[in-house]
């Protein structure tokens, strides 16, 4: 029974973060969050998936400066302007249905957990 319920999680899991179209990025740190970049406003368009540790990482492909709209899933993170997590950032610990509402849409490069450290909500 309890493998059963572990099994339905995982399918559950994977449901929700693997869609078509999504690059799922991961590292080695034990503690992850995964956050949802979508191409449209209001979640839509192409969807991509991130799960991060405690790395910065850089938006691949053609999903590069092309986020309109975002899921932390209740976690938060930091949206760069440029690659390697440097210039302009906005500090997202919620979800956000339009970044223009926050000066940022079509501009992710690259993103990272938010750390302890992170009081302001940007540069
Ligand atoms: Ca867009």
């Amino acid at each position: 029974m309890y493998l059963h319920l572990v099994i339905i999680a995982t399918i559950l899991v994977n449901c929700g973060v693997q869609v078509a179209h999504t690059f799922p990025v991961r590292d080695n740190s034990t503690t992850t969050a995964t956050i949802l970049l979508f191409e449209d406003i209001n979640f839509r368009g192409i969807q991509v998936s991130y799960e991060l540790g405690q790395s910065c990482v850089n938006i691949q492909g053609r999903a590069n400066d092309r986020t309109s709209s975002v899921d932390t899933k209740g976690d938060c993170f930091l949206l760069y302007e440029h690659t390697n997590c440097r210039g302009r950032f906005h500090r997202a610990n919620q979800t956000i249905d339009d970044l223009s509402s926050v000066n940022f849409n079509d501009s992710v490069s690259s993103l990272r957990r938010c750390s302890e450290n992170d009081t302001q909500n940007r540069i």
